[in-house]
């Protein structure tokens, strides 16, 4: 008689917790994975866009990525006509940005020109530049304002015209076609479309833009966002591009996600975070926004930057390590993009000879602020 000795007993016992164990390992594996491959927005995303979507989550687990708007395309008293390598950044420190900002604002108007001069040429080839040396592409779009054709400050309200069933909904269309077209058209050298981080009406929770607070309601915006992102998707099948939401330092809490037009449509989270007073100010929006901004983020499992930042004229010397580095150097963040050196008022990055020139090298040789060379490293 085959007994069912306590021997036997013991050993089923064993291996049934074993199996177990490798069950639930197996489930805690499959959503890790399900977490970690959060998908893109635009589910048609190029294989190119996802990649540049899991570097931007793996620069942060390192440091974070300096960015510079314009940075190739001007400085203090140059300007790039297409036959320079040349960024204020790289004379002041060696080094070039990893993150390059660029504008769009009047690609909608299908002018050569965008709104602060730089040729539309000249941009797509900055960008094939930057992409090819492994930095990082964000481009913000400021369009003038559909109903008054004045800039994208003039507040005259616009959102309801462009919508479905607007009046200007069709011009609103012919101006994201031209806007697709240009994203169609950045290919790099095999002939691959190059992918960018998308960062179109930020600012919302400020009055300042058309599709700001005031000017319209947070629904509205969010129909415009959403309109925006199927058009360009769906019908002009721009797939190159991952989404990013950026409101303006917060006055409430409540304000991040009350313009957020949803998981669905958005890749990364950002703000834009200037210092205009006190530094103690500055600090702690830093501190508050950011640390809000890490939260949802970390919920909803997307990277978060600080999308746009600076001070103007950076009047203090050791602004760089130790009122803005200090407190954002643990945040989480994948990069942070200093505003354009536009004109001798108004700059957000050092150049040689500038106050905060000196410190700046100190911030570049910081382990944790990651330049081209750095990020380009990262897979
Ligand atoms: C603003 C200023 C403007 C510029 C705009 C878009 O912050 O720098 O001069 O036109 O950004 O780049």
């Amino acid at each position: 008689m085959d007994e069912y000795t306590p021997m036997r007993k013991n050993i089923t016992y064993w291996i049934k917790i074993i199996l177990l164990l490798v069950l639930l390992q197996s489930c805690k594996s499959t959503t890790t994975l399900m977490k970690q491959e959060a998908t893109l927005a635009d589910k048609m995303g190029s294989r190119q866009t996802e990649y540049l979507y899991n570097r931007i989550k793996e620069i942060a687990k390192v440091g974070y990525a300096f960015g510079h708007q314009d940075a190739t395309a001007y400085g203090m008293g140059w300007k790039n006509d297409g036959s320079i390598k040349r960024s204020d950044v790289h004379d002041v420190s060696g080094a070039y940005p990893a993150v390059y900002g660029f504008e769009l604002g009047h690609i909608e108007l299908g002018h050569s020109i965008n709104l602060d001069t730089v040729d539309f040429k000249l941009m797509q080839k900055l960008i094939q530049r930057a992409h090819k040396m492994r930095g990082i592409v964000t481009l913000s779009w400021h369009p003038d304002n559909p109903v008054s054709k004045k800039s994208a400050w003039d507040t005259t309200a616009a959102v309801t015209e462009i919508l479905k069933g607007g009046n200007l909904h069709n011009e609103y269309k012919e101006w994201l076609s031209k806007l697709a077209n240009f994203m169609n058209e950045l290919k790099d050298e095999s002939g691959n479309s190059i992918p960018v981080v998308f960062r179109p009406f930020h600012e919302m929770n400020g009055d300042w833009f058309w599709w700001g607070k005031g000017n319209c309601s947070p629904e509205e915006y969010i129909s415009l966002w959403r309109e925006t992102f199927d058009i360009l998707t769906k019908e002009y099948s721009v797939h190159n591009m991952l989404y990013a939401y950026s409101p303006n330092t917060l006055e409430k809490k409540e304000d991040y996600l009350k313009y957020y037009p949803g998981d669905l449509y958005v890749d990364i989270l950002g703000i834009d975070i200037y210092q205009h007073g006190s530094s103690e100010e500055f600090i702690e929006a830093l501190k508050n926004d950011i640390g809000l901004l890490q939260k949802i983020a970390t919920d909803k499992n997307k990277p978060y930057v600080l999308s746009e930042a600076g001070l103007n004229e950076i009047p203090i010397a050791n602004w760089w390590t130790e009122v803005l580095d200090r407190h954002i150097a643990k945040s989480g963040i994948s990069w942070a993009l200093f505003w354009r050196n536009a004109w001798p008022n108004h700059y957000f990055a050092p150049y040689p000879g500038q106050a905060s020139a000196s410190d700046f090298i100190l911030y570049k040789n910081l382990s944790h602020v990651l330049f081209l060379n750095d990020v380009k490293k990262i897979r």
